[in-house]
């Protein structure tokens, strides 16, 4: 506050929290939440929110920016463009990946990522590490740069460059419960999926759509089911991202009932997109090829349904955008086979107007629930400070819908 003046005051709006929604004004000093109430003194700047829902700006936990693929490829966007979207929709914080190959040494892939983020990006931020090779020091690094405030770290069970194997993956995990980070996963088998990719490009079926039918549902639910067991025998928390099908939901399920300390997400695509979409003339289906892929019908229930009930806790975008030319989705010629194209799409900037039109607009479990698994939840979970709340005190990263 400077003087009796608050920097800003964001005037007659209606308040919307993850617990309650209520007309008040809202006063920003140094970057804060100063107070929240009625009739609240002047600010320097002030904005007319009458009509107008105030809430915390979204909290994206899973996006790919400036991130080497395993095939090499780097996303489309770069800190400034990805960071810019995503004030545009809404998101005012953004936790993206620095990305370990195997060979790398993980302290010097946290520093790299560090610096390039810190050129870029317009919003604030964090990264996951993903751990691709526990050889050397790694472990060490591991262990130290979550005592120095990483706390989370990304496995893939699949991806032929970065996957990690059982027993790597059990010694990660075995790291992160001694320093209190938490592990999260793309789960998938990659034997299951290897094998229907092989059938699949034996029978020519090669186009786009057929990507779906080589990531099986099994695959998802192998790997879920397996990743929770690991989650119980070392104690350690684990967050499953990108979760696709209803096994995967109940597979959660399951796990939370018996007490394990497993959190799920799923992503705007598996939400409002089937299978169905990958159905497109020519090569234009690439655009939209992601893993897990798209699933049906039944399947969105079930992620609802367990969004509702509080089996999965967070909507993510997995924001991962290529080009449609030789950078990206064709960097293996203009028509290769479904397991030659990129996997990724944007999400960063759309994924809160997706939702709040399914949730505030639509009424799908509503305006509270958007903000808790949008903003509120994805800041609790990853130990992010000051964010995801509009409390006195907390960072003023606030949208106004
Ligand atoms: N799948 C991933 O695992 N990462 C990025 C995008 C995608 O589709
Ligand atoms: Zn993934
Ligand atoms: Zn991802």
């Amino acid at each position: 506050m400077t003087g009796n003046t608050y920097d800003l005051v964001i005037r007659g709006g209606t308040i919307v929290s993850a617990q309650a929604t209520f007309e008040a004004d809202l006063a920003v000093a140094d970057g804060r939440v100063a107070a929240l109430g009625r009739g609240l003194g002047a600010g320097v700047e002030e904005i007319d929110a009458r009509g107008r829902l105030v809430m915390p700006g979204g909290v994206d936990t899973h996006c790919h920016i400036e991130q080497l693929s395993g095939a090499g490829l780097m996303n489309a966007d770069t800190f400034e463009s990805a960071t810019r979207s995503a004030a545009f929709g809404g998101t005012t914080t953004t936790v993206s990946f620095a990305a370990q190959h195997p060979g790398m040494r993980i302290a010097d892939v946290m520093a790299d990522y560090a610096a390039c983020a810190t050129r870029g990006a317009l919003i604030d931020h964090a990264y996951h590490m993903i751990v691709a090779d526990i050889s050397g020091e790694n472990l060490a690094d591991i262990s130290r740069l979550v005592g120095e405030g990483h706390r989370s770290i990304k496995i893939f069970t699949t991806y032929d460059k970065v996957r990690l194997d059982d027993l790597s993956i059990l010694k990660v995990l075995e790291t992160a419960r001694a320093r209190g980070a938490l592990v999260c996963f793309h789960a998938e088998n990659d034997g299951l999926i290897r094998w229907a990719t092989e059938r699949l490009l034996a029978a020519g079926d090669t186009a786009p759509r057929f990507h779906a039918l080589s990531h099986p549902r099994l695959a998802e639910i192998e790997a879920l089911e397996r990743i929770c067991r690991f989650s119980e025998a070392t104690g350690q928390p684990v967050m499953l991202f990108h979760v696709s099908t209803r096994e995967g939901v109940e597979i959660v399920r399951a796990a939370r009932g018996r007490g394990a300390p497993v959190w799920a997400e799923t992503c705007p695509h598996y939400l409002f997109m089937t299978e169905d979409d990958l159905d497109r003339p020519g090569m234009e289906a690439a655009a939209l090829l992601c893993s897990p892929p798209q699933r049906q019908a039944a399947d969105q229930e079930a992620l609802w349904r367990g969004l509702a009930l509080g089996d999965l806790q967070l909507v993510t975008s997995d924001h991962a955008p290529y080009r449609m030319d030789a950078s990206g989705k064709f960097a293996n010629g203009e028509a290769p086979p479904f397991n030659r194209i990129a996997n990724g799409m944007p999400g960063l900037e759309l994924r809160l107007p997706l939702m709040f039109d399914a949730m505030v607009v639509g009424g799908r479990l509503g305006a509270e629930k958007f903000v808790e698994l949008t903003a509120t939840a994805p800041a609790a979970l990853f130990g992010l400070a000051g964010k995801g709340r509009l409390d006195p005190g907390y960072d003023a990263d606030i949208a106004i819908w």
